[in-house]
């Protein structure tokens, strides 16, 4: 399988996912900008609608959607426990999550990445942002990870999306359930080799 990325970008969710589970995953980095592969390929050839991720499979396929791959991943590899069983009652607590990080949060930092944005739209967008993090802050109180004591796909897809907060100088100092998990999942020796394969963390 192959994933096409952008450091640390949303495509950095199905990478953890895939490391987790054990899969192996050839990379392709992918210039958002000029929408160029490093194998100097059009990546529009690749994925249409010209956004990572896009994860190449096994005949050829490619398949693209957070929402969609995580998934697919979780369930290449049973074993590895990072979804519930398709059909529980858990599975549908996960699809949840996954739903509301999609369209409340990962999408939510639309307006911080457009240059174009007005101060006051970002502020206002912040606002929002600062509100879904009171919500994420509120139901990890007591748990580790957003279901539990169990690492899924829905904390993965979580790690990724606020982790953008560096990016654009909002504090998590008033969310301390948000920030203990966010150093606990960056602490995942799997997470951990994502970063360093996508070149953001220092070699030690
Ligand atoms: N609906 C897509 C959105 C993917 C997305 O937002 N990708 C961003 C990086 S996080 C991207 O490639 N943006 C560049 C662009 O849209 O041109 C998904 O959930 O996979």
């Amino acid at each position: 399988m192959k994933l096409y990325y952008s450091p640390g970008a949303c495509s950095l969710a199905p990478h953890i996912v895939a490391r987790e589970a054990g899969l192996s995953l050839d990379l392709e980095r992918v210039d958002l900008a000029s929408r160029t592969t490093a194998s100097d390929r059009s990546f529009l050839e690749v994925n249409p609608k010209g956004y990572v991720p896009a994860l190449q499979v096994q005949d050829g396929t490619v398949m693209t959607e957070v929402s969609a791959l995580i998934q697919y991943l979780a369930d290449q590899a049973p074993q590895a426990g990072l979804i519930p069983a398709a059909g529980t009652p858990e599975r549908y607590k996960v699809l949840e999550w996954i739903g509301f990080i999609a369209t409340e949060i990962h999408k939510g930092f639309g307006p911080l990445w457009n240059p174009t944005t007005p101060d006051a739209v970002k502020q206002a967008t912040k606002e929002r942002l600062f509100q879904r993090f009171a919500y994420v802050d509120q139901q990890l109180d007591g748990r580790s990870y957003l279901t539990g004591e169990r690492f899924t796909v829905a904390d993965a897809y979580l790690f990724v999306v606020v982790n953008w907060t560096n990016f654009h100088g909002l504090s998590l100092g008033n969310y301390p359930n948000l920030t203990a998990f966010m150093a606990r999942v960056a602490a995942r020796p799997k997470v951990q080799e994502s970063l360093q394969a996508e070149g953001l963390l220092k070699a030690a």
